[in-house]
């Protein structure tokens, strides 16, 4: 890094006035709080193993998945530090079945916060990559507040993700871009390494659970056998890169180019059948790509444009290059 690093409070401080003036002061200080919330959480993931953090606490979440005491630990971890802004008038999060009122937060300037905070938990045990997924959405000045979070993608007003990998990367936007940061373990601070990213208009790999290939849409299949199939002029075949866990794909996904796709289930094409949070995995992953100038489409649509009508709520992702998004949803148009 050349010149002396911009943090990421300095960061969130020059991009305030890209946010309404009702809301600046709660994007700037949750966003700022998850911020520092990561680099705690780095460190007790690092230290987990040593710590007898790993493994299960027994039970399954709201999503059906079973219960890491990572998964708690972050969740409460979270939820402390967003109750002590004063600005998170409700806390929706992968681990708690109904949101968490916050009245005291609860003003006109109150904001909502969705958020997954050890996402890719699966991954602990094999010392794999985690993340954290958050995104932010107007308040309604009452309580309760979390209702308001309910509606279309296109109401985020902030959205983020932090990846605990080789180094700690917090990437984040407020509609005016993507700004990616690397955690100085020594001082604690993110620093920006990754102004203003943009994603590759085309990419060369693609990253899915090929385990599910027989329950996928047909024209799901069809895209990914087309690119599997060689054509040295159009650059094919992509290479299969999958970790398990979004926040990782979607990083890989961002920097380089390329898909990150959960399809739903369909087999039965009647009920199709997502797996990813909408309101804190795939909106807010969608936000973040539409902001790279990348593309999020279910398939069918543009993510952004789903509306949110209960917390958990699922939705199919295909995210990426806009080329890549735009072919996979060519083949979704020719085998319907
Ligand atoms: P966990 O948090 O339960 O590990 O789920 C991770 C996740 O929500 C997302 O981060 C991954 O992309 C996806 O699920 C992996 O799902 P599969 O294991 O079905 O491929």
């Amino acid at each position: 890094m050349a010149g002396t690093p911009v943090t990421l409070s300095e960061h969130l401080a020059s991009q305030r006035a890209a946010v309404s003036a009702d809301h600046a002061p709660g994007v700037m200080s949750v966003v700022g709080r998850i911020g520092r919330l990561a680099a705690v959480i780095a460190q007790e993931l690092a230290h987990a193993a040593l710590r007898d953090r790993l493994g299960y606490v027994g039970g399954v979440n709201v999503s059906g998945d079973e219960v890491k005491k990572l998964d708690i630990w972050g969740h409460e971890t979270v939820l402390a530090g967003l109750r002590s802004t004063g600005a998170c008038a409700a806390f929706i999060s992968e681990e708690a079945t109904e949101p968490i009122e916050i009245p005291e937060a609860g003003g006109a300037h109150g904001v909502v916060v969705c958020c997954d905070p050890v996402d890719g938990s699966s991954n602990l045990d094999v010392n794999g990559a985690v993340g954290t997924i958050f995104s932010v959405r107007p308040g309604n000045g009452r309580t309760p507040a979390a209702p308001a979070a309910l509606g279309p993608g296109t109401d985020q007003i902030a959205a983020g993700y932090v990846m605990y990998g080789p180094g700690t990367a917090f990437v984040y936007t407020v509609g005016t871009g993507v700004h990616g940061f690397i955690l100085n373990s020594e001082t604690g601070e993110f620093l920006l390494t990754h102004p203003d990213i943009r994603i590759p208009r085309r990419g060369k790999v693609y990253g899915i659970n090929e385990g599910n290939a027989h329950s996928w849409h047909p024209g799901q299949r069809a895209f990914v056998e087309h690119l599997r199939t060689p054509d040295k002029a159009s650059g094919r075949p992509y290479s299969l890169r999958y970790s398990g866990a979004m926040v990782a794909d979607v990083h890989r996904t961002l920097l380089d180019g390329g898909l990150f796709m959960y399809p739903a289930d369909c087999s039965d094409p009647a009920k199709p059948k997502a797996k990813l949070r909408l309101l804190y995995e795939v909106a807010p992953m969608g936000f973040i790509l539409e902001q790279a100038g990348g593309r999020a489409s279910t398939g069918t649509g543009r993510v952004l444009d789903v509306r949110a009508t209960d917390y958990h709520q699922r939705a199919p992702v295909i995210l990426g290059s806009p080329d890549d998004v735009s072919l996979a949803e060519e083949f979704y148009r020719r085998a319907s």
